[in-house]
């Protein structure tokens, strides 16, 4: 790095002091923390972003969001050139960056990595990065930050994407990177287009019995601002988005997380809605859950989470798997067998993972994060994975895509009209709308809306595919939460020792009894999970996990 880059970054980085006596970590989901004390952080990630961009030679986005926290909150996060989430390799970069005390010590930290990574600033291709922010005030400042922080780095170029939901900057850094196009006018064209060919798939007779309409809750976020650009060119779907933000703030009473974790309607639903299909998605849109307004309950709801999305996910495309395979045992010449296959948290509720099981799906578990299922996934042909809070996508191996082409090519000309040659489109048509970039609530959306129109089904008819077994969580303060130390995708804890059998003997006084304990990633707590055959049984177990976590590592 020569003497006027060095001068450059020292001069800029003046302009950006850090917060006293605050320490900042890269998360499963970024740095994130109340706006204000933000702005250094953001000026070192746009650095980082940069760096990133001519170590990789491809272009890198930098989405501000805090998702569904606060709107007093806000965050920052890297998409890697493949659209996922930062390489770990480099989140420990991240960390010393966001901290470092002064000037020279950034240039120092910096100065080093780029020798230990070997990041070449001359020869190759200038830093690109994409920038993208939520709806939240403070985006704006925050955005100017990460401008200040990429073009510290001489001859790295930002591109302003403007105000996006997080699944559509990483859309558009996979899809730049793929030499495809990758406006949001390319991926709302691509949304509507796959879902138009999904419903013009569909069988004849299929019963219409959800074609009324259906509401979205948009969590007064971004969210709603692109439903209501889809919502004036689609056909097929009646829906009608609330909660959009031009009244009410951003994740306050509304939205997937709190739809998920309180289980009542969100703010402007009411008893008008009983029985209606409902979603809600998170403040960045990368959450989508379904519900139902249950009738004289006083706001209580009945929850479809990310694992009945999963599920339907699943089952839709192992039926047009079987279908496909149906023609390969007929001893056609290319024949390919597609490994599916599932992927869950241990937050995945235990009928879920029974249920999937029993349909005859392979299921693994990794540990909470998109990037462990995201990376778990890549391992399959096809890659279903959801977390139970309605994160999650289905990913779709290269060589499972060309054959797919190839096998829609041959059947066109052989077999037009065919069964198989409809599950060959109706898959091609799933990895067009699905965003295999990320989870994302608005492609999630209009897939489970083209799904259930394929089967015929009510939301009911889809939540009965199985009863949630009940469940409670809760959260222990502990001194150090460090201290505990899981295996197993977190289903087990070897550190402190003794504690895991301990938790082995409450939990077997229970029938269908299950729990474990973890770590939070983004909160200082140690969050307790449990489940059993009834909700009594589950509080139970859960607050006697909870008392004991609370003995083996002592409470504030
Ligand atoms: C983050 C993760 C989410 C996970 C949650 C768990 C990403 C993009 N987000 O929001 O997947 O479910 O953390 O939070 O990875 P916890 O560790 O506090 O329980
Ligand atoms: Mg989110």
């Amino acid at each position: 790095m020569n003497h006027q880059q060095q001068s450059i970054l020292l001069d800029s980085a003046a302009r950006f002091p850090p917060p006293q006596g605050v320490k900042f970590s890269y998360g499963t989901s970024g740095f994130r923390a109340e706006a204000s004390i933000l702005e250094s952080t953001v000026y070192r990630v746009g650095i980082l972003a940069a760096l990133r961009s001519i170590k990789t030679q491809a272009v890198i986005g930098l989405m501000i969001t805090a998702s569904h926290n606060h709107v007093s909150d806000n965050g920052v996060k890297i998409a890697d050139p493949g659209g996922e989430m930062l390489s770990q390799q480099w989140e420990p970069f991240a960390d010393s960056l966001a901290n470092a005390s002064d000037p020279e010590h950034l240039l120092q930290l910096i100065l080093e990595f780029v020798k230990k990574e070997n990041i070449q600033f001359e020869g190759g291709k200038g830093a690109e990065v994409l920038l993208g922010r939520d709806t939240r005030p403070s985006g704006e400042s925050l955005l100017e930050a990460a401008k200040q922080g990429i073009r510290s780095i001489v001859g790295a170029v930002a591109v302003d994407m403007g105000v996006v939901t997080t699944p559509q900057l990483h859309w558009m850094v996979r899809a730049t990177n793929k030499g495809e196009k990758a406006s949001e006018h390319d991926y709302f064209d691509q949304l509507i287009s796959s879902f138009r060919c999904l419903l013009d798939l569909i069988p004849q007779g299929a019963q219409s019995s959800n074609k009324e309409k259906m509401i979205v809750d948009a969590a007064n976020g971004v969210g709603g601002l692109k439903l209501e650009v889809i919502k004036k060119s689609i056909h097929g779907l009646n829906f009608e988005v609330r909660n959009t933000g031009k009244e009410g703030v951003l994740n306050d009473g509304v939205g997937a997380d709190f739809v998920q974790k309180e289980k009542v309607t969100p703010y402007g639903f009411s008893t008008a809605d009983v029985g209606m299909r409902c979603a809600s998605l998170d403040g960045d849109a990368d959450r989508l859950v379904y519900f139902t307004v249950l009738p004289n309950s006083s706001g209580k709801i009945e929850l479809v989470d990310g694992d009945k999305i999963l599920s339907l996910f699943a089952l839709f495309i192992k039926e047009q798997l079987s279908i496909l395979e149906e023609a390969n045992n007929k001893k056609v010449n290319n024949s390919y067998e597609a490994h599916l296959g599932v992927v869950q948290t241990a937050y995945a509720n235990g009928a879920s993972t029974d249920y999937l099981k029993q349909a005859g799906l392979e299921v693994v578990l990794t540990p909470t994060g998109v990037k462990y299922l995201h990376e778990k996934a890549a391992d399959f042909d096809i890659g279903v994975y959801f977390e139970a809070n309605g994160h999650g996508t289905i990913l779709f191996s290269s060589n499972f895509l060309s054959w797919l082409d190839v096998r829609v090519n041959e059947l066109g000309s052989t077999a037009k009209g065919s069964e198989q040659l409809k599950a060959a489109l109706r898959l091609l048509a799933v990895s067009k709308l699905i965003n295999q970039a990320v989870g994302d609530a608005l492609s999630g959306l209009f897939l489970v809306e083209a799904i259930l129109q394929h089967m015929g089904w009510s939301i009911h008819k889809w939540n009965e595919l199985y009863n949630d077994l009940p469940s409670r969580q809760l959260k222990v303060k502990v001194v150090d939460r460090t201290a505990v130390v899981t295996a197993n995708a977190e289903t087990e804890v070897v550190s402190p020792p003794g504690i895991q059998e301990a938790i082995n003997v409450l939990t077997a006084k229970y029938p269908r009894g299950r729990c474990f304990i973890r770590p939070s990633g983004t909160e200082d707590v140690v969050r307790v999970y449990a489940e059993a055959s009834r909700q009594q049984a589950a509080d139970d177990l859960a607050s006697s996990v909870a008392k004991l976590t609370d003995q083996f590592l002592g409470s504030h």
